[in-house]
């Protein structure tokens, strides 16, 4: 545990969260306050895509107080040179050899042309004495023999550490650890995880990776990137701290972190995300609130203060509503909003029907409808 380190990768895989484009002076507000947080590694953009973006992971890199940076790179010499003129400490470098890679992202190259491509961009990153990171993106869906094959190749080329990239968010716990504990084993090497959720499993995985022997784990602050994002740092950061007794992150910075993301970002978490969101320390039931004015801990797993938030009791009921409920028609005409007493072909007689809401879609309509039973025909 002693030598486990979190790599954020908010101003990296963030930048991939549609929408979000963050320039020089928000990079480096943010790298600032994850600095604060003690994170030891800030991923901080892709140099290579463009002068602009080699210019803004420069000035940031050069902002650093503390942290080792980052920059990503493919294995393209010309990519890997821009991270060096960044001054990024490290260059993240990728490549992936599954059929569906080699085909789709690297325009049906062969894997001895992928194997020089590789070896010649490690290679040009030491010349620079940059540290070098390799990841095997899609490792998830890759054989083993293969990630073995590619993970030497970058080894004996001179990488520092290894990464394994769950690209499209499929390992499950138990597959995780398993992977991870056999690249650290037959690699004999540093092994980093960079896990994404579209299943809603990458915190899992990063706790079955740490677990398993994983030296550095991928997160963002709330979790965003590509798709349904990665690892969310706040929430590792209290498991850390709750699970495991790893004091290593000044928890009530963790509003100051998330909101300045958020306000960067345009981004709003959902109230019932953990850690963050509005309803993690919202008591309602009647019982939970005479309970929790007793003794707190009865209905919390840790107490809001220690992440520098605060508990709310909300015991009033909300009256009953008339039913409200979606449906979902194929139609050609949509009704109106405020359209009401439709006789859908399922109805009974004396029911009324009034539309809150529609949107249409090329193949059916979405009602939102309220639905009263009035006892008379319509
Ligand atoms: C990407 C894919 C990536 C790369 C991760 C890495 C992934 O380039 O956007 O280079 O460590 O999820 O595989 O984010
Ligand atoms: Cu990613």
């Amino acid at each position: 545990m002693a030598s486990l380190q979190i790599l954020d990768a908010t101003l990296r895989e963030g930048e991939q969260h549609p929408g979000v484009r963050f320039n020089a002076q928000d990079k480096i507000h943010l790298l600032h306050l994850l600095e604060d947080f003690n994170v030891d590694l800030i991923e901080v953009g892709h140099p290579g895509i463009s002068a602009e973006d080699e210019a803004i992971c420069r000035e940031v890199a050069d902002a650093a107080k503390r942290a080792q940076i980052l920059m990503h790179a493919r294995a393209v010499p010309e990519e890997v040179r821009a991270v060096h003129r960044a001054n990024g400490d490290w260059v993240g470098i990728w490549s992936s050899i599954n059929d569906c890679s080699l085909e789709a992202k690297f325009g049906g190259k062969s894997r001895e042309q992928v194997k020089t491509q590789v070896i010649t961009a490690i290679q040009e990153a030491k010349r620079f004495s940059l540290k070098v990171r390799f990841t095997l993106e899609d490792a998830s869906r890759t054989r083993r023999s293969d990630l073995y094959w590619l993970g030497k190749v970058a080894v004996e080329a001179g990488a520092d550490r290894i990464s394994l990239a769950d690209t499209t968010g499929v390992w499950e716990p138990r597959e995780c650890e398993d992977i991870v504990r056999w690249a650290v084993n037959e690699l004999h090497h540093d092994i980093e995880v960079h896990l994404h959720n579209d299943f809603g499993l990458a915190l899992a995985n990063a706790w079955a990776a740490i677990d398993a022997g994983a030296s550095v784990i991928d997160a963002s602050v709330l979790g965003i990137g590509e798709r349904t994002g990665i690892v969310d740092l706040l929430q590792l950061a209290v498991l850390l701290q709750e699970k495991k007794r790893e004091h290593h992150f000044p928890l009530t910075k963790i509003p100051v972190l998330s909101h300045a993301v958020q306000w960067v970002t345009g981004y709003r978490p959902d109230h019932l995300r953990p850690v963050v969101g509005k309803n993690a320390f919202t008591h309602t039931a009647k019982y939970h609130v005479q309970a929790v004015q007793k003794t707190p801990r009865s209905y919390e797993p840790y107490p809001p203060e220690r992440i520098g938030r605060v508990r709310t009791l909300s015991p009033e009921r909300p009256p009953l509503k008339e039913a409200i409920l979606p449906i979902s028609l194929r139609t050609g005409e949509p009704f109106e909003k405020g359209a009401s007493e439709l006789q859908f072909h399922r109805d009974g007689p004396g029911t009324r029907w009034v539309v809150l809401d529609h949107r249409v879609d090329p193949r059916s309509t979405l009602y939102v409808i309220q639905r009263t039973f009035t006892g008379n025909a319509i």
